[in-house]
């Protein structure tokens, strides 16, 4: 039976969510209904949460994991859309900060409509997104630089960890893709606006239950320093 949906998953150092959220999502992807796989990408996790996730498999024969050498969220996402059978992709964090029935809607409306990319964004009407402060301080700031030098001011949030896509549509912009790291999802969203793709932003109601991991000086400048290179590679600069 053909592939509808490939859920991608990054998952790095995710022992205390990983089995009981991919068992959750499993369940309820089964229950709504969809032809699904999910893909979980590991790259070089130093705790037990790929070992637990394998034993989980023969109970989930959807379900495929891939490892590899620690290079980053983004490499591990281009990793995942490679791989994928289906014909939409979901790439979803870990820790699933949405409902899953919002995932399932979203699938629903990308077949339905021929999007090529639905972003699931915290800052359109109707979302929303609890976290502290500094936290929302940093998303604004990174906006403010990232409309500053790409632009893309129609799209509000291009780092919520939800994202849904045709897989046909964004495997053709791979392979001029280059970000390891968090920026992955802005250089894809430049790259498909660039090239005119049918992008809608919907709102999601994120819940976070876990405080950041993120050494959020180091990243912010990592990813300021990546915008810059995805406006200098993409512009035919270097
Ligand atoms: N494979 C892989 N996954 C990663 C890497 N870094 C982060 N991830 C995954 O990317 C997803 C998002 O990571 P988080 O640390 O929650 O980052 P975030 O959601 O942007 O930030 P918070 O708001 O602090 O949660 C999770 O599924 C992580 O496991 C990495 O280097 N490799
Ligand atoms: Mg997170």
């Amino acid at each position: 039976m053909k592939t509808e949906l490939s859920i991608i998953i990054p998952v790095y150092n995710e022992e205390e969510w990983i089995c009981k959220s991919i068992s959750r999502l499993y369940e309820e992807t089964e229950r709504a209904g969809i032809n699904f796989e999910i893909i979980a990408i590991d790259d070089g996790s130093s705790d037990n949460g790929i070992s637990l996730l394998r034993k989980l498999q023969s109970d989930l024969p959807h379900l495929r994991i891939i490892s590899g050498p620690h290079r980053g969220k983004g490499y591990a996402l281009r990793h995942g859309i490679h791989k994928a059978q289906g014909e939409v992709v979901c790439m979803l964090d870990a820790d699933i900060p949405v409902e899953y029935s919002q995932i399932h809607k979203f699938f629903r409306i990308v077949q339905r409509e021929k999007l090529d990319i639905i972003i699931a964004s915290r800052f359109v009407h109707g979302g929303t997104y609890h976290t502290p402060y500094s936290r929302k301080v940093i998303s604004i700031m990174f906006r403010v630089f990232r409309i500053a030098i790409l632009g893309m001011s129609h799209i509000r949030d291009t780092q919520c960890g939800v994202k849904l896509a045709r897989t046909q549509s964004i495997k053709s912009l791979l392979s001029q893709c280059f970000v390891d790291g968090y920026c992955f999802d802005t250089e894809l969203l430049y790259l498909a606006s660039k090239m005119n793709f049918r992008i809608r932003e919907l709102p999601v109601q994120i819940v976070t239950f876990r405080s950041t991991r993120i050494q959020l000086l180091r990243a912010s400048i990592i990813m300021i320093r990546d915008l810059i290179l995805i406006r200098m590679v993409h512009s035919g600069r270097i």
